[in-house]
């Protein structure tokens, strides 16, 4: 019966079930509880509650969860036709346990709106449970990303990592630097016309966000990916000439010059100000395929962005490159590229590094999902189509050979918005995958199965048409 998604570390199903008609939500007296029992009321799609009738009951208790579980997301629920209850240790718990309410919800043979009774306890594989999103490339509007952000939230997702400049585009407004977007903040691949957030929409965005318990690790890209800066700032480059806009799709050759006058002003003013701007703990430094810089400058441009953001109070990371870099411990490695050589990945462990796993054959959903997928992203073939099951049945354990299973952090899916020129394709490459990602992030692993995470996926695509959402129809599911 479960249509759970992710599934929950332990469920059990039991007779009987809680309707949802004139049911009350009673919670604590703090701001925030109250807030979430109104969360609880609107996903549930509660009416006026009925003196007589039983109650959802949310409460804070460190009890909750599996037994010997630390993570502050954990919870445990309990639901019977006499009530239900929802513990957790935290209300980011009491967050994540709503999400649960919400899709247990479901209509019995009497066409009335119940809770099935169930005994919920569960807590996830990792803290880090992501999702980056370019926003380079082709732009997305705030409301757009409030989308990305629900289904996010329904799934559990923790972390929405928003790839802010490339060379298309620089998409964050700063105090600092008006020009990047004034000049670069327009156009983007083909002739759309851009955009850019200011700080107000990138605040309000990220508040948005945290009241889903998400949090927001915004990325500037440095220092190869770095058009849009050098085309609004010509003293980045010898010369002093400002490049030309670039709307195509190549990477790797743009880049900056350490040794310019205005290199270390620019890096201090643009990591200042976004780690000045950031409400969560990180900010992401880019760092990727820079072809055109040696070791040792690239070495430095790490390291000045490393100390810039850790001087702020925010902690660093950078994409699977900066592992070729002696790090301060507590760095985070995200790693993505497949067909390298993953020795650097394991010094940075050594050295005290974390890692994040981004595996681009698993959890880049810009990949095509299959040969035909014309508007896919392949690398110019040299990676195979993801299909769903493809981004579902793997092991984080064994992702990155000799790297101890305790410096990994978590999971995060990728989406390059190259081909990607509208909110209608966007859902298309992230619907049934994202899912699967989460699912992947989220449970145990000797609870996962692909015949049980596909037939419990496509309940989930009745919810998708209700509220316009493009998905893929991929195959070994039964999506009627
Ligand atoms: C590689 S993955 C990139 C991006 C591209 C993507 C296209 C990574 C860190 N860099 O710049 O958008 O391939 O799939």
């Amino acid at each position: 019966m479960s249509s759970l998604v992710p599934l929950p570390a332990h469920v059990r199903t039991a007779d009987g079930s809680l309707p949802l008609d004139g049911l009350s939500v009673v919670a604590g007296p703090s701001e925030e509880e109250q807030r979430l029992a109104a969360v609880a009321r609107h996903l549930l799609g509660l009416g006026a509650p009925a003196g007589d009738r039983p109650a959802l009951v949310l409460a804070l208790d460190d009890a909750a969860g599996p037994g010997g579980a630390a993570s502050p997301e954990r919870y445990s629920l309990e639901v019977s036709g006499a009530g239900a209850a929802l513990t957790a240790p935290t209300t980011e718990g009491l967050f994540r346990g709503i999400a649960t309410l919400a899709q247990l919800s479901t209509v019995d043979g009497e066409g009335r709106a119940v809770l099935p009774a169930v005994v919920v306890k569960d807590a996830p594989r990792y803290p880090w449970r992501g999702l980056s999103l370019d926003v380079a490339r082709h732009f997305f509007e705030p409301d757009v990303v409030e989308r990305v952000i629900d289904v996010m939230a329904r799934y559990k997702l923790s972390v929405l990592h928003l790839h802010l400049t490339d060379d298309q585009g620089w998409r964050l407004e700063l105090p600092s630097r008006r020009l990047l977007t004034e000049i670069s903040g327009k156009g983007e691949i083909g002739d759309g016309v851009g955009g850019f957030y200011t700080m107000d929409e990138f605040r309000r965005l990220q508040e948005y966000a945290a009241a889903r318990y998400v949090q927001v690790v915004p990325e500037f890209d440095m220092p190869g990916h770095t058009n849009a800066a050098t085309h609004a700032y010509g003293e980045l480059v010898p010369g002093g000439q400002p490049t030309d806009r670039f709307g195509g799709e190549e990477v790797g050759f743009s880049k900056l010059s350490f040794d310019l006058p205005e290199t270390e002003p620019f890096l201090r003013d643009v990591f200042g100000d976004i780690a000045a701007a950031t409400l969560g703990e990180y900010v992401h430094i880019g760092g990727d395929e820079v072809f055109t810089l040696g070791v040792e400058e690239y070495s430095r441009f790490v390291l000045l962005a490393h100390d810039v953001v850790t001087a702020a109070g925010k902690k660093v990371v950078g994409w699977q490159e900066i592992a070729e870099v002696e790090l301060p411990a507590d760095t985070v490695v995200q790693y993505w590229e497949t067909r390298k050589d993953t020795a650097p990945l394991r010094r940075a462990v050594a050295g005290g590094a974390k890692i994040l796993l981004s595996p681009a054959d698993r959890v880049y959903l810009d990949m095509k999902y299959d040969a035909d997928d014309a508007r896919g992203q392949d690398w110019g073939a040299s990676m195979p189509p993801i299909e769903l099951r493809d981004a579902y049945d793997w092991e984080p354990d064994a992702a990155v050979e000799g790297v101890d299973p305790d410096a990994v952090v978590g999971v995060e899916a990728a989406i390059w918005s190259e081909r990607i020129p509208d909110e209608h394709t966007l859902f298309m490459r992230l619907l049934p995958r994202l899912a699967a990602v989460a699912e992947v992030a989220w449970t145990p692993v000797d609870a996962r199965s692909w015949e049980g995470f596909a037939a419990r996926v496509a309940r989930e695509s009745t919810g998708w048409r209700d509220r316009g959402l493009t998905f893929h129809e991929s195959p070994g599911v039964d999506w009627a």
